[in-house]
């Protein structure tokens, strides 16, 4: 049988890396996004809209069988733009799966929406789903949807996987990553455990590969069956080369790193 699988934001970074990963000859992949992809695998359909518009919401999300919601602003943005479009947004999709009775949705949230936890307070693996203390409007997006996610399936019974992504690109964009860093691999495995029968009910996960320098823990990853493979440790000569590994560095004490920093509501 074939299911479909709504991609919302598919034309950004994390949609355009898991594509091909995520392609399977029983599965459609039906990708949404305000910007236009033109490059469509047979596998693939394509529908262009915006998550703030709630009757593109609604075409997109008829007829599929689950939800990966990558879509949004994806860092700090003013309070305006980040209510509008990924709370608004979040909630648009949530309540569109209602609608047309999606019953799995994977969340991206991200490691911003509990950014001030810190090194020292983690026992040396922080939980994953350790409560929220978001670093900036973005992460605290990212939280409120974690919340609605909540919501949505204590009401409706949705299963729902919130995904704390780390720094999710083909190699860490700085030496924190060698933290934070999740393998283009390592993203499509968690996705597959997110939208497999072991993720059933509603779970909060971080979304990391199997770090050296990792202190966020795989715990609840594997209870849904994520097996990270790859190892940030093969880029560590070239990022320490500039820096010293010490957790009395703010950039990496702090879960959110410099995120912490960054002007409340400034775009970056
Ligand atoms: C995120 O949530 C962002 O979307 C991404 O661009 C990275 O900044 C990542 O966090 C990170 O913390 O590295």
């Amino acid at each position: 049988m074939t299911t479909t699988v709504l991609i919302t934001g598919a034309a950004g970074n994390m949609g355009r890396m898991l594509r091909p990963l995520l392609r399977r000859s029983d599965r459609t992949l039906r990708l949404f996004d305000i910007a236009g992809i033109t490059d469509l695998d047979p596998t693939e359909e394509y529908i262009q809209g915006s998550v703030t518009d709630r009757a593109a919401v609604a075409r997109a999300v008829e007829g599929v069988d689950a939800i990966v919601h990558l879509g949004g602003l994806s860092t700090e943005d003013s309070w305006e733009n980040i209510l509008a479009v990924n709370v608004d947004g979040t909630q648009a999709i949530f309540d569109a799966a209602v609608t047309h009775g999606v019953t799995r949705v994977v969340y991206a949230s991200s490691n911003h929406a509990v950014g001030f936890w810190t090194h020292d307070e983690s026992d040396g693996m922080l939980a994953g789903d350790v409560a929220p203390r978001p670093d900036g409007f973005y992460g605290w997006s990212k939280a409120a949807g974690e919340a609605l996610a909540r919501l949505y399936h204590d009401r409706f019974g949705i299963d729902v996987v919130n995904l704390r992504i780390g720094s999710s690109f083909d190699r860490p964009p700085n030496y924190r990553g060698l933290a934070s860093w999740m393998s283009p691999a390592d993203t499509a495995r968690l996705i597959e455990a997110s939208l497999s029968d072991s993720a059933k009910g509603f779970h909060i996960v971080w979304g990391i590969s199997a770090n050296t320098r990792a202190w966020w823990s795989g715990a609840e990853g594997e209870t849904i069956g994520y097996v990270p493979q790859d190892n940030s440790e093969i880029f560590a000569d070239e990022f320490l080369r500039d820096h010293e590994w010490t957790f009395d560095d703010p950039i990496l004490q702090r879960a959110g790193g410099a995120f912490c920093d960054h002007p409340l509501g400034q775009r970056m």
